[in-house]
């Protein structure tokens, strides 16, 4: 994805011609690279495929249909007016009239906003219906808490990956059995919505660590005997044709594990575009 686009942001010179040059997928390498030019057609999400928030403002403007031009960034060596805008942060969208958006949960509310009768729906128009929906979400912020502690293992605590195994693990499959309600997304709906959107970015990377650099967490948790709901629930929504653009790489997330583990012991890696290539 975006090869091409990326020497434009390198070449300011590039000459956009028609609407649909300003759709074209790009990367921002950081640095000293300037700033690229505000797009004048589209909203432009800044993310990082492997960034679990990025991924779910992407899922959310991506199942809203909304047209956006994606900026992947560099977040090794950040660039002084990335800093400015969030402390260097990803996702943020910046609108064509220059304005920025921050926060991954509030980027994801504006696609629903913005976008309101067009895509799916993400909320429930029933208001407890969509109330249940953000209790959910409330439920799923402890599921994110309990997922960077494990990653940032690297597989190295056999301990934590027993608890997490038999406690953490447990939880989210008999939540989301729970919640499912025998349908396929959560409340029993037949379509993914914002909820699903939340925490599929969790779910999936527990899958990706199998045959990673981090695989000693993936034979911990043994997620297709331990969690077959989970496993399945992942496997069906990445098979959706809306979404597939944005989801988590698996070869990137390799890619960027692999890297960590030759690292000394408890050091991690900034989300580099190098991991994309
Ligand atoms: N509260 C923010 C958190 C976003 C966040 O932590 N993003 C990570 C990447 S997944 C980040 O940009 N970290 C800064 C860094 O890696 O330097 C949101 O939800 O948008």
């Amino acid at each position: 994805m975006g090869c091409s686009s990326a020497k434009q942001v390198s070449n300011q010179k590039t000459i956009l011609v028609g609407k649909s040059e300003f759709l074209l997928p790009m990367r921002y390498a950081s640095g000293e690279t300037p700033k690229p030019p505000t797009n004048p057609n589209f909203p432009r999400l800044y993310s990082h495929n492997l960034c679990l928030f990025s991924e779910r403002a992407r899922l959310s403007w991506a199942a809203k249909g909304i047209k956006f031009q994606h900026c992947e960034v560099d977040l090794q060596n950040k660039a002084k007016w990335h800093v400015d805008v969030n402390g260097g942060t990803l996702p943020f969208v910046e609108l064509p009239s220059g304005q920025f958006l921050l926060e991954s949960r509030i980027i994801q509310d504006f696609a629903n906003d913005y976008a309101k009768d067009q895509g799916l729906e993400l909320y429930s128009k029933n208001a407890v219906v969509a109330a249940q929906q953000r209790l959910l979400m409330e439920k799923i912020g402890s599921f994110t808490s309990a997922f960077f502690p494990l990653y940032r293992s690297r597989g190295e605590d056999p301990e934590m990956i027993k608890t997490y195994a038999a406690v953490t693990l447990k939880e989210m499959e008999d939540w989301l059995k729970a919640n499912l309600k025998g349908s396929k997304y959560l409340l029993g709906h037949s379509h993914p919505t914002m909820p699903d959107i939340h925490v599929i970015p969790i779910f999936e990377r527990l899958l990706l660590f199998e045959n990673s650099a981090f695989d000693e967490i993936s034979k911990g948790l043994n997620i297709r005997q331990s969690a077959p709901t989970i496993y399945r629930y992942v496997s069906e929504f990445r098979q959706l044709d809306t979404f597939k653009p944005y989801y988590v790489r698996e070869d990137a997330f390799h890619k960027c594990v692999k890297f960590i583990k030759a690292l000394p012991p408890g050091q991690l890696a900034a989300y580099s575009l190098s991991f994309l290539d």
